[in-house]
């Protein structure tokens, strides 16, 4: 898609000491939003420090003509993974002949699976669970997409199945420590992604509920992969009954604890949580599988099967819930399939696996960064810094009120001697200029012997 010129909204970050800002999160990409926060002061210090300078500052919203180029990214990278194609990984789980390979052919329009018609005639009570797999590229309006089918050969043959689900999880979790070890290599080069993206458990059709072996194996492997349970071969049931035995599975897979897939919304799209609740509403998926087309009565040809009372339809929602299953494997929720898979589920078996060799991880250093925790955390921190000032302020100002004092208190008494002093002199100057009134009064004037030494007269204040 070609952009000519547009009008672009860009925000540009300041950096700036006098306050700091609140970025909120855009709330729709053409005209991201900007909330500038309360302003509290900032000292130079602070401006300085590494949480101040870590803040986005100041935003300022810029309003320019003209195309700049980073709204093509998405084309960018539409067009780097269309040439690099996609990796997508599924394993079918069920007992033989329960339609696994037909409905992988059906879902993918090419024959993926061979359909097995070498049967071997020897009895083995116990024959091994052999995981088995077939890889095809298939590429669709130019997207290439490198798919592996592994099947769980022979699961649920032996005449003892309590551990059936063993070699299925061992697979599962060997592709994660492959991919461990790819991640420790020095030199990592192009990883090969092998992890198994969904696990398509094919339930029986009994019609009663879900049996012992399917539940131990669902309980045992939906933590390490994306488990989407489906009723094989559901036109064996009448509406009514394939209802009855839904609720029933539903109900088991509750009781259990069985956690199935649940897509990720990319978007706020209202028409694509719908159409993701309808989906999910009608979990566990019935499904058809045939690759042959089948002409209907009115003599139009649909991929489906030919029964004497009529023609069930593979791709009509209202026989089965064969277009859903697409959309959530194939269409709609593929790259959240392979998305789970490798951040959660693998990356949660990896932290399993290094925790129980013994590493530890400092988790204040490796914890994942919640933006609005960080904020609060960097905003205390802020707050901290702030009231440490206060205080140290505060003592600084006390010594110094406190030396001030301690001056005035010493010239106070300095004053006070003095005063004293002068007092002192002065009593003893009254004393003799009354003596010697008292001589001039007598009649008998005559010098204080220390005037006739110093040969001076009258007052003297100087010292
Ligand atoms: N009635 C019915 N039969 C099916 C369906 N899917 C496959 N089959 C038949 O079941 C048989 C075994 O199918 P297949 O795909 O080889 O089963 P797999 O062993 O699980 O891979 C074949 O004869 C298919 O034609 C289905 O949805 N409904
Ligand atoms: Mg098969």
């Amino acid at each position: 898609m070609a952009v000519e010129s547009a009008t672009v909204v860009v925000e540009e970050s300041v950096t700036t000491t006098e306050s700091p800002a609140i970025v909120s999160p855009a709330s729709d990409a053409e005209e991201p939003t900007v909330t500038v926060g309360e302003a509290e002061p900032v000292s130079p210090s602070q401006a300085t420090s590494p949480a101040a300078s870590s803040f986005p500052s100041h935003v300022i919203k810029r309003q320019i003509t003209g195309y700049v180029g980073f709204a093509n990214l998405p084309n960018q990278w539409h067009r780097r993974t269309a040439r690099e194609g996609f990796t997508f990984n599924v394993m079918v789980v069920g007992t033989p002949g329960v339609g696994k390979s037909t409905l992988i052919n059906t879902l993918f329009k090419q024959e993926v699976c061979p359909l097995e018609d070498d049967r071997d005639m020897a009895f083995d009570p116990n024959p091994a669970i052999e995981m088995r797999s077939v890889s095809a590229d298939i590429e669709e309006n130019g997207v290439k997409l490198s798919l592996t089918v592994v099947d769980a050969v022979n699961y649920g043959e032996s005449l003892n199945n309590r551990e059936s689900w063993r070699p299925i999880l061992n697979f599962i979790e060997h592709q994660f420590d492959n991919r461990l070890d790819a991640d420790a290599k020095a030199n990592r080069g192009r990883i090969l992604d092998t992890n198994i993206h969904a696990c398509l458990f094919f339930i029986e059709p009994t019609g009663h509920s879900l049996k012992a072996i399917e539940i131990e194996t669902m309980r045992q492997i939906h933590h390490r992969v994306n488990l989407i349970p489906v009723i094989a071969k559901s036109d064996l049931f009448s509406p009514e009954e394939l209802q009855v035995f839904k609720d029933r599975i539903r109900a088991d897979i509750e009781y259990h604890g069985i956690k199935v897939f649940e897509p990720t919304l990319y978007s706020n799209d209202e028409n694509a949580a719908q159409s993701l609740k309808r989906l999910l509403s009608v979990y566990p998926l019935a499904v058809i599988g045939s690759t042959t087309e089948v002409a209907r009565p009115d003599g139009t040809k649909v991929l489906g099967r030919s029964y004497p009372w009529g023609v069930v339809e593979i791709e009509n929602p209202s026989h089965c819930d064969f277009l859903s299953l697409r959309d959530l494997l194939i269409g709609q929720h593929m790259e959240s399939l392979r998305e789970k898979t490798n951040r959660e589920l693998y990356e949660f078996y990896r932290t399993e696996k290094l925790t129980a060799l013994g590493h530890k991880q400092d988790e204040t250093v490796f914890r994942e960064i919640n933006p609005a925790q960080r904020l609060e955390e960097e905003r205390n921190q802020h707050k901290a810094k702030l009231a440490k000032m206060e205080q140290d302020m505060r003592v600084v100002f006390q010594t110094k009120v406190r030396e001030k004092e301690e001056k005035l208190r010493m010239s106070e008494q300095e004053l006070f001697k003095r005063h004293q002093a002068m007092r002192d002199e002065l009593n003893v100057q009254r004393k003799e200029l009354e003596e010697r009134k008292a001589r001039l009064e007598s009649g008998r004037l005559t010098a204080s012997p220390a005037e006739e030494k110093k040969g001076r007269r009258g007052f003297n204040f100087a010292r």
